[in-house]
């Protein structure tokens, strides 16, 4: 592991705000690729999630790393991989939000732009995003691709009820169905029957235009 990203995890771990964006800004201006950038900080967060499941950690350390992640991610990594892509015409549109009854949105918001900066209008309804509001929002903005994420277990259904939603409303044959979020798999994927899943942000853009036959 390369000294910058083994200084941000290390920060990150130690929930030191400070130190995380010092870190984060010093890589970036010693030309260190943010994608790269991104995976330690994706890697680190897992590993806080593993020590806060079996103990180590407290849900108010939990609640700091997601803090800082998110600053990092949106307020040095995002402007940085923006500034690498150039301005593209809309290629298609998509609403995405992140399930009833989850919070979590770090990941969401960066598939949010990723899909942006590949040229995507993104309607991005934020967390905790009931069935019927994500049905209103199809109505209303006629995407050609939904995306719905969700990282808890227990929220995983509220997938396969946004899908069903979009059926009863007659809507299902007008809309694409993407998910994703730590929890889904292929299987389940099959199981709901949506039109495919990103593991990861960069993916999710890849699956967004195979769906809709997009070569660019
Ligand atoms: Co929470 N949390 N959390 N949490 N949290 C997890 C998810 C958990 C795995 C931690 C653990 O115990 N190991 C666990 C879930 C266990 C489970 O369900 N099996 C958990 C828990 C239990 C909880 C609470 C219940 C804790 C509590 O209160 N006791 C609570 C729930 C609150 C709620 O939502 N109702 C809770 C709260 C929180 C915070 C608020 C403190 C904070 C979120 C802050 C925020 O998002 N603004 C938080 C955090 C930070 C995490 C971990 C540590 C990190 C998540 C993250 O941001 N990862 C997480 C541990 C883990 O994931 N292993 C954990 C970085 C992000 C870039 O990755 O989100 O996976 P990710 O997104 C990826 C892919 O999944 C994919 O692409 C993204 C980018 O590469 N992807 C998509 C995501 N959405 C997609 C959509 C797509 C396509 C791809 O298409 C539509």
């Amino acid at each position: 592991m390369s000294k910058i990203n083994a200084a941000i995890k290390k920060s990150l771990l130690a929930f030191d705000m400070e130190k995380s964006i010092e870190a984060t800004k010093k890589g970036l201006d010693e030309g260190h690729d943010p994608h790269v950038l991104l995976d330690v900080i994706t890697s680190s967060l897992r590993e806080i999630g593993d020590k806060f499941e079996n103990g180590e950690f407290f849900l108010a350390e939990l609640i700091n790393a997601g803090e800082i992640a998110k600053t990092i991610i949106s307020e040095y990594l995002e402007p940085s991989l923006k500034k690498k892509g150039s301005e593209r015409k809309v290629i298609g549109h998509i609403v995405i939000g992140t399930v009833a009854g989850d919070i979590h949105d770090i990941g969401k918001s960066l598939v949010s732009s990723m899909l942006s900066m590949a040229g995507f209008e993104v309607i991005d309804l934020g967390v905790d995003v009931s069935p019927d509001q994500f049905v209103e929002a199809v109505k209303e903005h006629r995407p050609e691709i939904i995306g719905i994420s969700t990282l808890l277990t227990t929220t995983l259904p509220i997938q396969r009820e946004t899908i069903r939603a979009l059926e009863e409303n007659t809507l299902r044959d007008q809309v694409k169905v993407i998910v994703g979020g730590s929890p889904v798999t292929e299987d389940w994927v099959m199981e709901i029957g949506a039109d495919g899943y990103g593991e990861d942000a960069i993916e999710a853009v890849k699956v967004v235009k195979r769906i809709l036959n997009i070569s660019e």
